[in-house]
């Protein structure tokens, strides 16, 4: 774990882009110089120019093989979205957890990329215990706080974002515990306290909205010139680049850019996305390619512009939507990890793609079924050969891409029961050529053990809450959603959530965390299920109080976090509970069932 290469530090860079021209040579050699240039990774190309190209990722992400073989391949510095967060490194005081953020840096190591840390001190996701310290203690609790976490990381990070979001988008400062505490001294405070833990790690103040020139650029430069002059330990500023097509690109760009590095700083693009209003067309799509080539290019004229880190890489697992109701396709891959304009736009402001690679890949052939449940089919195949390299297959279910695989094996699932599916599967290479179609092959789906789908007008979605399936809570996310078009009445509406109590005490606690509606207007109980079936021996039943009020039509009721406990509290192994899925946003769930008058709406029951 301490031995993390830091291919951008000091001489490591000179190294890194003699190894990247020599091997681009080499191919040159070779006589397959174009493709090469297809092929190069967003990373590669980056480095090319001196600079690196990251992206943020999350612990949840991690069990996704398809999107870590992008997120290890692609990219040469990785982000964790959130678990080196004080929130989770130090939830209580004095009892620190760098798990999570451990996970991160071992996967960076294990692909030789290196690691943004985010973040030491921020006004959000901060545990209440300190914004409830009195304020003659906050000074310790954050000096301390920076002194574990970056002591514990150190040698591993190649920066930190020490102090995150600062300003009010006015310019003035935030009034957060630190602020209250201290003044705007804490920001110094911090940055010396951080490079006494880890001196090499360059360090960052990081914010939002200061892209392009205004009020609140303005009082970063006036604090970043202000520490500079006073000695203080202020390696970079991170731009963090959340963009939107529906506003206007950030004035003066490349100038801001490069007056903060005029002050002897580095600076980079952090948590770069383009988010649109939905549902995303082309013409959107075109914009949103245009915005990150302006970023790209604005970093490039910046010589130091180390690098760009976008904020995720793909729809799939985005902050966007949850965050910004209606928005999201705010990345470089879809939601099937294809890439988007965007990415060839990228690619091409870095000197990539343009080559002359048309020949696609061989059809993949012996395409069969592999296994069968009553909600998803498995499928393999044979690899295709491609003169370049295969680079990854898109399966079809019918004229629909379902999704996509670096291997030759898939899992089509949130399936029907007892239905008739068709499949098809294409190669693609890295410059984009698409083989013809496999033979399909058809499958039918298992009996489902219980009921048949219901029918009604809402429908139910799920979220898992929680990483581990074998501890002492299950904490579904669950929210309902009105399909109809007419009102429904919320406190009418119940959830049933099916799991297996696993042995241990048969009384169960079950409370709500959080609901968009209020924790006081939803209600939770247990019920024994009076014949068990495989998965389900009991439910949580969601429901809802008049006070919920009416859900109109086409809206959700919004985030419901429910949380259920034995009261022994011994552990539950729920990855066999019927309900359980390990999505980690929202999605339509059969499994759960949603009942309107007590009639089921939605859903297939056990
Ligand atoms: O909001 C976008 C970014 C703005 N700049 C600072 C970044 O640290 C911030 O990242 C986002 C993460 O990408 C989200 O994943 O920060 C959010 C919170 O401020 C993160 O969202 C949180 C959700 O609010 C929680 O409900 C959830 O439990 O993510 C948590 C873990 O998935």
């Amino acid at each position: 774990m301490r031995s993390l290469l830091h291919p951008l530090r000091g001489g490591g860079l000179a190294v890194a882009l003699a190894t990247l021209v020599t091997t681009g040579f080499g191919l040159l050699a070779a006589g397959t110089a174009p493709a090469h240039a297809q092929g190069s990774t967003l990373n590669q190309l980056a480095q090319a120019h001196g600079r690196y190209f990251g992206s943020a990722t999350d612990n949840s992400e991690l069990n996704d093989s398809a999107y870590t073989a992008v997120l290890g391949s692609e990219f040469g510095s990785i982000t964790p979205g959130n678990s080196m967060k004080w929130d989770t490194t130090e939830p209580s005081q004095g009892q620190f957890n760098f798990s999570g953020g451990d996970a991160i840096v071992q996967f960076a190591q294990a692909h030789n990329q290196q690691v943004r840390g985010h973040n030491l001190v921020w006004h959000s996701q901060l545990p209440s215990w300190v914004s409830s310290l009195p304020s003659s203690q906050v000074q310790a609790a954050m000096e301390n706080h920076i002194t574990k976490e970056a002591g514990h990381y150190k040698g591993e990070v190649y920066a930190w974002d020490v102090v995150n979001e600062p300003f009010n988008d006015d310019g003035t400062y935030r009034t957060d515990a630190f602020y209250n505490a201290m003044g705007k001294d804490y920001i110094a405070d911090a940055l010396r306290t951080a490079h006494a833990a880890d001196p090499g790690a360059k360090l960052y103040i990081n914010d939002y909205n200061i892209d392009g020139t205004g009020a609140k650029a303005d009082a970063m430069y006036q604090l970043a010139s202000d520490l500079k002059k006073q000695g203080v330990p202020l390696d970079g500023i991170g731009f963090q680049g959340h963009l939107a097509v529906q506003y206007s690109f950030p004035s003066n760009m490349q100038q801001n850019l490069q007056r903060f590095a005029d002050l002897g700083l580095d600076v980079a693009f952090t948590e770069l996305d383009v988010r649109m209003e939905l549902p995303a067309d082309s013409a959107k799509l075109a914009a949103q390619a245009d915005y990150y080539r302006q970023v790209t290019d604005a970093c490039l004229a910046v010589t130091r512009c180390v690098g760009i880190t976008v904020w995720d890489f793909d729809d799939k697992y985005s902050w966007v939507p949850s965050t910004f109701s209606g928005q999201g396709a705010a990345d470089l891959y879809d939601e099937n990890l294809q890439t988007k304009p965007a990415y060839t736009a990228v690619q091409t402001a870095l000197g990539g793609g343009g080559g002359t690679d048309t020949t696609p890949p061989s059809a993949p052939s012996g395409l069969a079924v592999s296994g069968t449940t009553s909600s998803s089919v498995s499928l393999k195949w044979s690899a295709s050969t491609d003169d370049v390299g295969v680079t990854g297959y898109d399966v079809y279910r019918g004229s629909t891409k379902v999704g996509s695989t670096t291997s030759t094996s898939y899992t089509d699932s949130g399936l029907s029961a007892s239905t008739t599916y068709s499949y098809t599967v294409k190669a693609k290479d890295a410059a984009g050529n698409v083989s013809a179609a496999s033979g399909a092959v058809t499958a039918t789906t298992a009996a489902s053990g219980g009921g048949t789908p219901g029918t009604g007008a809402v429908k139910v979605q799920y979220k898992n809450n929680d990483s581990a399936p074998t501890d002492n809570q299950i904490k579904p996310g669950l929210r309902v959603v009105n399909t109809g078009s007419d009102p429904v009445d919320l406190s009418k509406v119940t959830i049933r959530y099916y799991f297996t109590g696993d042995g241990g005490s048969s009384t169960f606690n079950a409370w709500c965390d959080y609901a968009a509606v209020g924790c006081s207007n939803v209600t939770q109980k247990v019920v024994a299920l009076s014949s068990p079936k495989s998965g389900a021996d009991h439910y949580v039943e969601v429901g809802f109080t008049s006070g919920a009020g009416t859900l109109a039509a086409g809206a959700n009721t919004g985030d419901i976090q429910n949380r259920i406990s034995k009261s022994d509290w011994s552990n539950f192994s729920e990855s066999d509970d019927y309900s359980y899925a390990t999505n980690t946003a929202y999605a339509d769930a059969t499994k759960v069932t949603v009942y309107v008058n007590g009639t089921l709406a939605s859903g297939i029951e056990p």
